[in-house]
């Protein structure tokens, strides 16, 4: 097939994925496609859906796709579709023949599912990501030095599944029946099945069930994940050192679990909270999930992922990001840090921007 960026509409399309794909064109040696730790459908399927899209603009560059840990269901889908040997895991990538590195799904390279590099033998990067554009974000990629060729990050996009779907079909790739199942899981993982949806997002489900993709086929795999015990024991410890204040008229919840802080946080809001906080400690750090309804999020204007972790980064330190209605931070492990500071904090940087934004 023969490609000219030109052909890609400015409607949907950023400017940076033509520049993209006008300097993928250049490449010739490897390129190395990898997510965030614990690949969830999302970036998975991203990263399956960009190794298509490369073959199909018939550059001479291998695209390989590098994963070293999966989330259960991922690896279940994996499974089912029979392409664990489409990936690559062992550790020893010789990071000099790499020519570049596309990163999905995450905004910055601290949870990268690889050892990332020294700055100088790091090779150029391209990024793809549907998370909040933050201030945090914003300096760590004027603190690196490395090379940044494109950047697209576009958090209109629900999933990044959405984002390398509307470049295939922007570009006329059909996918296989694999991949276009794979990318429409994504989605629905994303989307927390189509609980938030765009026009966009329809016509990207359109394009990929033209392309075989079978949802029934995902709604079963997903359904099978079946919750192990010390998930079920988190859900429970958490309820009984659950605390609740009120912010105005909004009921704001918190509390702490050893692991599991990320569902935790969501059952909470599925029972009817509008925020809800879980803190967890962890061997060297302490990681704190956020969640808050549509409700919340479109009534006070406050987004989790802009407004509060960028303020609670600037008082704890560490790292974070996230999207308006679910975020999360990372902070280095200190002996003044406490769950109970951290509820407070939080509840006084809501406050804070609710009032702002009045
Ligand atoms: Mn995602």
């Amino acid at each position: 097939m023969s490609f000219s960026p030109n052909k890609i509409s400015s409607k949907t399309i950023d400017k940076n994925i033509r520049c993209f794909l006008e300097r993928l064109l250049r490449i010739k040696g490897p390129i190395l496609l990898v997510t965030h730790r614990h690949a969830d459908p999302d970036g998975l399927s991203a990263l399956f859906g960009l190794k298509e899209i490369l073959l199909s603009l018939n550059t001479t560059s291998t695209p390989i796709i590098f994963i070293k840990t999966l989330k259960d269901v991922s690896k279940r889908l994996l499974n089912h579709f029979n392409l664990m040997n489409e990936i690559t895991t062992e550790q020893d990538i010789h990071i000099e023949n790499i020519e570049l590195i596309i990163v999905v799904d995450t905004p910055t390279l601290e949870i990268l599912d690889m050892s990332v590099p020294t700055d100088e033998k790091m090779p150029p990067l391209i990024i793809i990501d549907h998370h909040q554009k933050t201030k945090e974000i914003l300096e760590y990629w004027e603190r690196k030095k490395y090379q940044l060729l494109c950047w697209w990050q576009d958090s209109t996009f629900h999933a990044t599944a959405e984002m390398v779907t509307t470049l295939g079909k922007e570009l006329n790739v059909k996918f296989r029946d694999k991949t276009a199942t794979l990318l429409l899981s994504g989605i629905i993982y994303d989307t927390g099945r189509f609980s938030r949806m765009s026009k966009n997002l329809m016509e990207c489900v359109l394009y990929l069930l033209d392309c075989n993709a079978s949802y029934n086929e995902i709604t079963a795999l997903f359904t099978a994940e079946s919750v192990d015990n010390s998930e079920k024991i988190a859900v429970f410890k958490a309820l009984q050192r659950l605390i609740l204040e009120k912010i105005g008229s909004y009921v704001f919840v918190g509390s702490y679990v050893g692991a599991y802080e990320a569902k935790v946080a969501n059952i909470l809001v599925m029972l009817g909270a509008d925020v809800a906080m879980v803190y967890s400690e962890k061997k060297n750090e302490i990681r704190v999930s956020y969640r808050a309804n549509s409700t919340f999020s479109r009534e006070t204007g406050v987004s989790l992922g802009k407004d509060l972790v960028s303020q609670i980064l600037q008082e704890l330190g560490g790292s974070g990001g996230g999207h308006s209605g679910a975020a999360g931070i990372n902070v280095p492990k200190s002996s003044d840090l406490t769950f109970d500071y951290v509820f407070k904090l939080t509840k006084k940087i809501l406050e804070r921007t609710m009032k702002k934004n009045e």
